[in-house]
């Protein structure tokens, strides 16, 4: 049984959340494996008898988790402490004007420490020597940042009654995957953030600290690449992005404006409003070329429905001559210039619509333009938040 993952194809926030919900109706566990409490993934579904719509927003735990008792933590995971946000703070007000624009969650300073292999992991909670190994952690940080106010004994306390509570979830992650895997269970992976904040291939270092690309689920879980069998790409009908860094197609004026107002572009975790632009095909061809996307999950096209015109970004040039790829260089990224293709609006509300067909015409045009210059098929179609506003595209 083959493992399906669900990864942002842009800068986060395309609706990954309400897709792995749709998904995880047929699947028997849903994984996370990149990232941290960074992430927002929203849900927005039915309650009750009277189905009235109720929005959760899911930070740590996968969007398709559906009862208690079915939570598993791997024992690999690595921990995000109190003192690791207080650095995250830190490092940003040391950046200054070239702040990162973190969520300070302390993903930075914990993937730091991961990869200084100084970090602890869930197994370190449960081994007698975890107190002297967290003074030891946090004396470090006070010698680099000098001494913050922070109670490291009255933290170890506190972490010591969170392990008692965390043990029963806390399994090898690896034996679990697994022992799924050959038992025949359908396995869903929920990416976090997405492929432009990915350490590696993202605007670096305007990006996560976590491997947000498809090279981080086989390392975030332990399961060989021949074991994927699905990639699927969320892609938001437009762009967005929330903190720092480059953005070539964003639109300052009444397009931004437009977009964030109609979209309601909001951070999910810090509620910062996120900035926007037109859809950016550069951006969605690199991150095909690492993820190698099977299909797409178009989203949030309904935000782009009274628009009289889509600009669409195809190509960047810089000097008149096209680049290649997209540039792994932040100042050749800042002088190019976005070629647009520009389409015609359909001025009708989607929303309401549940047939790919009877979307209008310009519509269609838009999706199908999108997966002939990307080369890869659209299969799901937000046109809305709820559960139920998603078209399956024949
Ligand atoms: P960090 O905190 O170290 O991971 O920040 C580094 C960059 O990664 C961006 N980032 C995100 N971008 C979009 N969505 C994210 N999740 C939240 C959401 C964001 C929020 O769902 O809305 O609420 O602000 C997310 N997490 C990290 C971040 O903005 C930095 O550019
Ligand atoms: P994620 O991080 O990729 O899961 O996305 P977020 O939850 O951070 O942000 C996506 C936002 O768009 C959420 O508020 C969703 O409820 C909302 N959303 C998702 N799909 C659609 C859609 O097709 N149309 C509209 N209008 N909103 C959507
Ligand atoms: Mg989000």
């Amino acid at each position: 049984m083959s493992v399906t993952v669900v990864l942002g194809s842009q800068w986060g926030d395309e609706g990954k959340g309400k897709l792995v919900d749709i998904l995880a109706a047929d699947i028997d566990v849903c994984a996370r494996c990149a990232g941290g409490n960074n992430a927002g993934h929203t849900i927005v579904v039915p309650i009750g008898p009277e189905r009235t719509k109720k929005t959760f927003a899911f930070h740590l735990l996968p969007s398709g988790l559906d009862c208690t008792g079915r939570l598993f933590i791997s024992d690999r995971a690595i921990l995000v402490f109190d003192f690791h946000q207080i650095v995250d703070g830190l490092k940003e007000v040391e950046l200054g004007g070239s702040s990162i624009g973190t969520t300070k969650k302390g993903i930075g300073p914990a993937y730091s420490g991961k990869a200084s292999r100084s970090g602890l992991r869930i197994h370190h909670l449960f081994d007698p020597t975890f107190a002297d190994k967290f003074r030891r952690l946090v004396d470090g940080r006070f010698k680099r940042y000098g001494h913050f106010e922070y109670d490291t004994e009255g933290e170890i306390t506190r972490y010591q009654s969170l392990a008692a509570r965390l043990k029963p979830y806390v399994v090898d992650s690896l034996a679990y995957m697994h022992a799924a895997l050959a038992g025949g269970q359908r396995v869903l992976v929920e990416g976090a953030n997405a492929l432009m904040l990915d350490l590696d291939f993202g605007t670096y270092p305007f990006v996560t600290s976590s491997s947000t690309s498809i090279g981080g689920v086989c390392t975030g879980l332990g399961i060989p690449p021949r074991r994927i069998g699905r990639a699927i790409g969320v892609v938001k009908a437009y762009t967005t992005r929330v903190g720092g860094g480059p953005f070539p197609t964003e639109q300052l004026g009444e397009v931004g404006v437009h977009l964030q107002e109609v979209g309601r572009e909001y951070g999910t975790t810090t509620g910062r409003r996120r900035r926007c632009g037109w859809l950016d095909l550069v951006v969605l061809r690199h991150s095909n070329l690492i993820n190698g996307y099977d299909c797409l999950n178009l989203t949030k096209l309904d935000v782009l429905d009274a628009l009289v015109e889509i600009k669409v970004g195809v190509r960047y040039l810089v000097d008149g001559k096209e680049l290649v790829g997209f540039p792994a260089d932040l100042d050749l990224l800042s002088k190019v210039e976005v070629e647009y293709v520009t389409l015609p609006g359909w001025n009708t509300p989607i929303t309401e619509i549940t047939e790919y067909e009877a979307l209008p015409e310009n519509c269609k045009k838009y999706v199908e333009f999108i997966e002939h210059t990307v080369g890869v098929p659209v299969e799901w179609i937000g046109v809305g938040p709820g559960r139920d506003s998603m078209l399956v595209k024949p």
